[in-house]
């Protein structure tokens, strides 16, 4: 159901994509629109990929978001949502990160699933993903909340496209039977020292349950996730602010490294 009008959808996705484009903070948009539905808040996100595909962008992946109860319990929110990946998000791994086009950058550790299958809910379970699974590689995510101090409830993160903004894919990649992913651990370091520990089971028990959550959250508008299609699945660890002159370095049991600079 919608309580928002097509044009407040559209207005509301040009004013965060703009805060997005040039790096502004705004304050949450239930506080103007407190009665905004979850499906108004999706239908922001989606016009603002619209906006970005008119444009010439092309979306390159998806990420689920606040998977652990870690990052649930750091945000103040109750469930996980989505986002999608444009283009322009891809850095490569070891490169330079401008920290001047960001707001508030966070870092945050995760794992890539690229699909040979598509998946399309409802219904679907932990074994279709891995069955429909080509390889997993590591990955960090770059978050940056448009919302003023990461401060938001669940539908204007929706809205903001989940706060994503840029990540990097590196490492090595793997099958999934070759992968303990549950007890696949992670290590975080920032200049040298380590900052954050985790393992797999941090993102809804198991890696492979975000992206059925995934397809089942796309189901409820008809989408799917097409096969090819590179799903990061949320922070194994919290998410860790980073400013200019950061470096950083991820380790990824039995998987390599992710690493980067921010300048
Ligand atoms: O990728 C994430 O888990 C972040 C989702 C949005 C919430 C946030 O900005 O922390
Ligand atoms: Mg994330």
């Amino acid at each position: 159901m919608n309580n928002l009008t097509k044009q407040e959808i559209a207005g509301l996705a040009e004013h965060l994509e703009s805060a997005e484009l040039q790096a502004f903070e705004v304050t949450k948009i239930t506080d103007e629109y407190p009665d905004m539905t979850y499906r108004d808040a999706f239908d922001i996100q989606w016009e603002i990929r619209r906006r970005k595909e008119a444009r010439g962008h092309k979306i390159v992946g998806m990420k689920m978001g606040l998977t652990s109860w870690a990052k649930m319990a750091q945000m103040g929110v109750e469930q996980p949502c989505y986002g999608f990946l444009a283009d322009y998000f891809a850095v490569a791994d070891g490169a330079d990160i401008e920290h001047d086009k960001l707001i508030h950058p966070k870092i945050e550790a995760e794992l890539a699933f690229v699909t040979k299958e598509p998946l399309k809910g409802p219904g679907i379970h932990i074994a279709d993903v891995l069955r429909a699974t080509d390889f997993i590689m590591p990955a960090v995510e770059i978050i940056d909340s448009r919302y003023k101090d990461f401060k938001f409830d669940l539908k204007s993160v929706i809205a903001d496209n989940s706060s994503s903004t840029r990540f990097i894919s590196g490492g090595t990649m793997a099958k999934p039977s070759d992968l303990d992913l549950k007890n696949l651990g992670v290590v975080m370091e920032i200049n040298g020292e380590v900052v954050q520990t985790g393992a797999g089971a941090a993102v809804l028990g198991h890696p492979a349950s975000s992206v059925a959550m995934l397809a089942n959250m796309l189901a409820e508008r008809d989408e799917e996730i097409p096969a090819g299609t590179f799903i990061m699945i949320g922070a194994i660890t919290a998410a860790v602010q980073v400013n200019k002159g950061d470096n950083f370095c991820v380790r990824y049991q039995g998987l390599g490294t992710v690493s980067g600079k921010f300048v």
